[in-house]
């Protein structure tokens, strides 16, 4: 029988516990480290601006990570992290939830019901770890694996679109009520680049006869002041979605070209970033191979 205790001991990557009794004062500085086309770090905007709270913001270039990111998020080491009085939180979902506990008197976005909290934990985790992770993979592939993809997407969509016609959901103006809560943030702060991706990419993820709920819910989200103060704008996002794909694109192709070995052909150059090519979620590891996004948010 295996044991629930571990013995490995990671002494350069811990978070350093709070003071024991440090509760840091709703008051104190808020600072958020972010990337301007990252869906995870638009998620907390949002919410701190819909509970209007003053914050310093801080771009991280995700090629080339602060000193500041790595000690905050030595686990992850990705944006967003929010500073608050000292203390580092990573990981959007537990931020979102963080400052809704830290200031629960203005816009709550997460319900006083214990099963309805569960109904929003359960999607937002399948948008991140399911539906997002499908839209990744769209964006990332070519030919019959991108076609399986986009099915995959589809019937994510469909899923979500049931909820809204039949389930939890059913005749509500958001996820959250009336007001937008948790669940709109995460699936809202992301699902722009559906119809960017679809542009990029030539393929059909998203359209309002098959989905008529999602898309008039996306609309309304969209609407919202708040969020159109956040969301980057559609030609930025084109640009940037564009430039990434042509370099993976650019990648895959260096990969499946035979080695050259005579100086005379010298192997064409890496693909080089140009102004338009994006550095933040992308980043080249240690065998010049691009990570990007885990999930559509990230990308
Ligand atoms: N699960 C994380 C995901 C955050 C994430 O993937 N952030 C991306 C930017 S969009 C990042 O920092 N990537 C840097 C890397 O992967 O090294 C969250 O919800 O905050």
């Amino acid at each position: 029988m295996s044991s629930c205790i571990t013995t490995t001991v990671v002494t350069s990557t811990t978070v350093a516990a709070p003071p024991p009794d440090v509760i840091p004062p709703p008051s104190a500085p808020l600072t958020l480290l972010g990337n301007w086309a990252s869906a995870y770090t638009h998620r907390v905007q949002l919410a701190l601006k819909l509970k209007g709270l003053e914050f310093e913001y801080v771009e991280e270039n995700l090629a080339e990570k602060s000193a500041s990111l790595l000690t905050h998020n030595p686990i992850h080491k990705k944006v967003p992290v929010l500073l608050h009085a000292g203390h580092s939180i990573p990981e959007s979902i537990i931020i979102l939830e963080y400052i809704d506990e830290a200031w629960s008197d203005v816009h709550p976005i997460m319900p006083s019901d214990a099963i309805e909290r569960s109904v929003i934990r359960f999607w937002s985790h399948f948008i991140d770890s399911k539906l997002g992770a499908e839209i990744a993979t769209v964006f990332r592939s070519s030919g019959g694996e991108q076609e399986m993809a986009v099915k995959e997407v589809r019937e994510n969509l469909g899923m979500i679109e049931r909820e809204l016609r039949e389930g939890f959901f059913k005749g509500r103006r958001f996820f959250g009520g009336e007001k937008i809560g948790l669940l709109d943030i995460v699936l809202g702060c992301g699902s722009y680049w559906l119809s960017v991706f679809q542009t990029v990419l030539d393929v059909n993820l998203v359209d309002d006869k098959s989905f008529p709920l999602f898309a008039a819910w996306l609309r309304r989200f969209e609407e919202l002041d708040e969020v159109k103060e956040i969301i980057p704008a559609t030609e930025r996002l084109l640009e940037y979605a564009t430039a990434l794909r042509q370099m993976l694109l650019g990648l895959a192709a260096l990969k499946l070209s035979p080695p050259i070995s005579t100086t005379a052909n010298p192997p064409p150059p890496p693909p080089t970033a140009t102004t338009a090519t994006p550095k933040s979620c992308v980043v080249p590891d240690a065998n010049g191979d691009v990570i990007v996004a885990d999930t559509f948010a990230d990308v």
